[in-house]
């Protein structure tokens, strides 16, 4: 054992990247706690951030290799671990062509910008287009949006919460998540300034959210009507006054188009529908229009829904109108130190939507990525290109993505499968060999996505803080070794190409690579500099910058692009759908909880839930009708299956609507995580079914899919089963 060690670093479990004073003796962690001299952060952690200590002692965290031997695991070295994925999937390329190979990233994956790197090299060395990542689940439509209003899909609107009047949150729960597409750390106590300053919070959500609780005022929605409320708000606005384009004159296209779409939705149209009564819209409307400067940010809420793309457009459009776009206080663009819209502009990649769509559902790409929700049916379908081996890095789709019961079986039956994990989880069990990851701390890391979204320009790098097994290795390093391994396998000129790219990008190393974009981006940084600066680095406020962006790029911003356009007869049949719904149906949303990080750190010690917090929460009224009580047992159940839950009364509920955590249901046979397994809950994806989507963006719709409920053991209503499908 090393002598005690303090280091300074950064969490970076989620997106807010707290800096953090590591006392350590090169191994294990002794102890962890915010750094106060970290600019952006301040001193401010998570509960979460325990779970760096948790990870380096977790009997269950994977070590060594696992190769699957019947239903068991037998450890194996790194080289016959290596091996045999790369006779996987060097078999099945050669048998069925290399689209029969599918990869899949998770969330975890985008928190490092090497594996970032190294990806999207592995596939196009192997050949293969089914790549999916879990932005497919998360924020395809806002990135969608953002190409067809801006033209270019990375450039993401990031609310300026520090320095606004009014800020407007559809759907997001920062005083719990941290903030999404917005980096920043103690998003709560930032959120509460903005009232202590005299501005002014309105929350929009289903649920009394911890953030509403943050709040002036908190108005239930339901679910999937934030189109309706945001057409009925524009309505006000442009209704009584002239678009106000601020830094962006001469920028807009589309404001007639604009006009005389929103002149369709008065308050009054949409009111019952979205559940706000028409004069509060009004009244909202012109608060926000009165407010200078003000932000209207939406997240999860606003994306993973039937509508996804539509409303982070009306989001935008909301801004635009208002001039509260690329202003200090409303809607900013990052320049950040690694300027991946630049960097996209430069290399003529603003992106791109449904030019190569899924095979197997006709459901759009993002710039060549496949949704997540074709996932199983690409395993299913037969004919060329069908998925027949999966490579996944960092990702739990089986409990991540909706329909977590259809893609169980179709990952049963896969010809081959390989995962880069730090667990047996729920969908790396299905694998026929494991390769286990690095902890976040044992790796060399740098945010570069983290901080393209962040409320102040930031930079850090972070050295490897603890010591990892010396066979281990990083991500991009693991595929990288795959390609080799692959290579070899595969034989003839095209393995021989497989070996020479694997060599070259190992010879170069990510390092490289992210040192020449620091040194060619805005800042003219590099790794050196950085490592001049533990606590990382304040680079200042947000600037305006896409009516510069937009001048150089030779165009406008669209308010009403056509597409969107186009998509408003979904949203009309929706209307008209939705008074032929079923009685006695809910719809159900997602949360998140403060000690939970998507589907994994469940089985760390130290945040270990007390009791059994997987519960549904529903309103007292809609309990009542349904013979439910508090602390007692309810089936949920939709066309995609039916799982148990602990019933939690709430008026934080708005009626008609119940909401489950994401990221449980660890009691699948075969997952290995002890402490998890003991409270397993139940997974809100095995009732929410795959064909639920924004057909626009081919994203998964989570959010409002209808379920039933009923207590454990009553007698099934003779009502037929309810269908999720809204296209
Ligand atoms: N119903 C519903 N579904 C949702 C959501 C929701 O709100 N509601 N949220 C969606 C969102 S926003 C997201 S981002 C997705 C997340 O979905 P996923 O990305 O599939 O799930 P995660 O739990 O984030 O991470 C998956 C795995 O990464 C592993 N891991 C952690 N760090 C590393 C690493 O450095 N390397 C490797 N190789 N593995 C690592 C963990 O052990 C874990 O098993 O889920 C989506 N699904
Ligand atoms: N503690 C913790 N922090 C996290 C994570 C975690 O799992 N745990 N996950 C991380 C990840 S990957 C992400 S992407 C972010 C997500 O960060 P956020 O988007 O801020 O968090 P969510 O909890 O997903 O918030 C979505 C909200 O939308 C509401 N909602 C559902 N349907 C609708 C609707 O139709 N309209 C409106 N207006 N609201 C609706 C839900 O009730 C919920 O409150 O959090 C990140 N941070
Ligand atoms: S908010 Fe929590 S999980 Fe996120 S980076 Fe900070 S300490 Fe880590
Ligand atoms: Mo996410």
């Amino acid at each position: 054992m090393d002598e005690p060690r303090r280091t300074f670093s950064y969490c970076g479990l989620c997106d807010a990247c707290c800096g953090v004073v590591v006392d350590h003796d090169g191994a294990r962690v002794r102890s962890i706690r915010g750094d106060p001299d970290d600019p952006l952060s301040r001193g401010h952690v998570c509960p979460k951030v325990v779970a760096h200590a948790d990870l380096q002692e977790d009997p269950d965290r994977l070590r060594r290799p696992l190769r699957r031997r019947g239903n068991d695991w037998e450890e194996i070295s790194w080289a016959d671990a290596l091996d045999e994925v790369g006779a996987g999937l060097a078999r099945v390329t050669r048998e069925c062509g290399s689209d029969a190979v599918g990869v899949v990233f998770g969330n975890p994956a985008g928190h490092h910008a090497a594996t970032l790197l190294a990806l999207p090299f592995f596939a196009s060395v192997l050949g293969t287009h089914n790549v999916f990542s879990a932005n497919s689940t998360d924020a395809w439509p806002r990135m969608l949006a953002s190409l067809l209003v801006y033209g270019n899909q990375a450039l993401l609107p990031v609310p300026d919460i520090d320095r606004t009047r009014f800020l407007l949150v559809l759907g997001a729960n920062p005083a719990v998540s941290n903030g999404s597409l917005l980096t920043a750390p103690d998003c709560g106590r930032r959120i509460a300034d903005i009232r202590r300053r005299g501005g002014r919070v309105v929350v929009v959500d289903p649920r009394r959210t911890e953030t509403a609780a943050l709040a002036d005022r908190h108005l239930f929605i339901r679910p999937e009507t934030d189109v309706l409320l945001l057409l009925a708000l524009l309505h006000v606005v442009l209704g009584e006054g002239p678009v106000c384009p601020g830094a962006l004159a001469g920028l807009l296209d589309g404001e007639e188009e604009l006009r005389a779409i929103a002149q369709a939705y008065p308050p009054e149209r949409v009111a019952a529908l979205v559940g706000i009564e028409a004069a509060t819209i009004a009244g909202l409307a012109r608060e926000f229009r009165g407010a200078s400067p003000a932000v209207c940010y939406g997240r999860m809420g606003t994306t993973t829904q039937s509508f996804g793309t539509s409303a982070s457009w009306l989001i935008d459009a909301l801004n635009l109108v208002t001039g509260n776009t690329d202003r200090e206080g409303g809607a900013m663009f990052a320049r950040p130190v690694v300027d991946l819209a630049g960097l996209a502009e430069r290399l003529g990649r603003r992106g791109s939507s449904g030019r190569r769509p899924s095979r197997a559902t006709g459901l759009p790409d993002l710039d060549g990525e496949q949704p997540l929700a074709a996932l199983a049916a690409e395993m299913e379908t037969p004919g060329p290109g069908r998925i027949r081996a999966l490579l996944t890095v960092a990702a739990n789709p089986v409990l991540s993505r909706p329909g977590g019961t259809r893609l169980d079986h179709a990952l049963a039956g896969l010809d081959f499968m390989a995962a880069i994990d730090l667990y047996v989880n729920e969908t790396t069990r299905h694998a026929h060999v494991i390769l286990p990851a690095l902890a976040p701390l044992e790796c060399d890391r740098l945010p570069v996505l983290e901080y393209a979204y962040a409320v102040r320009h930031a930079a850090r790098h972070a050295p490897p803080v603890l010591r990892a097994d010396p066979q281990a290795r990083e991500d991009w390093r693991i595929l990288l070794d795959i390609l080799s391994a692959a290579g070899r396998r595969r034989g003839g000129l095209r393995g021989a190409a497989w070996r020479a790219s694997a060599a070259a990008a190992c010879a170069i190393g990510p390092n490289r690579v992210l040192d020449l974009l620091l040194r060619t981006g805005p800042h003219r940084l590099s790794l050196a500099k950085l490592d001049a600066a533990p606590h990382g680095l304040d680079l200042g406020p947000l600037q305006p910058r896409l009516a510069a962006h937009l001048k150089e790029a030779g165009r406008r911003a669209q308010l009403a692009p056509e597409p969107c356009r186009r998509d408003l007869e979904r949203v009309e049949r929706f209307l008209a759908d939705d008074v032929r719904r079923a009685a006695g149906e809910l719809r159900l949303v997602s949360r998140r909880t403060m000690r939970g990080m998507n589907t994994w750190l469940a089985n760390c010690r130290r945040l270990a839930p007390a009791r059994d917090s997987c519960t549904l929460q529903i309103h007292p009224l809609d309990a009542k009708a349904r013979g439910l009580t508090d602390e007692g047992r309810a089936e949920v159940s939709s066309e995609a299956g039916t799982i148990e839950v602990a019933v939690e009364l709430t008026d934080g509920m708005m009626p008609g609507t119940v909401s489950l955590p994401f990221g449980w249901g660890h009691g699948r046979h075969g997952a290995r995580a002890g402490l998890a397994s003991r409270h397993p809950g139940a997974s809100i994806n095995d009732v929410i079914a795959d064909d639920r989507v924004d057909t626009l963006s081919g994203t998964s719709a989570f959010e409002g899919a209808p379920v039933r409920v009923r207590p454990v053991g009553a007698a099934a209503p003779a009502v037929p089963p309810v269908k999720g499908r809204c296209s």
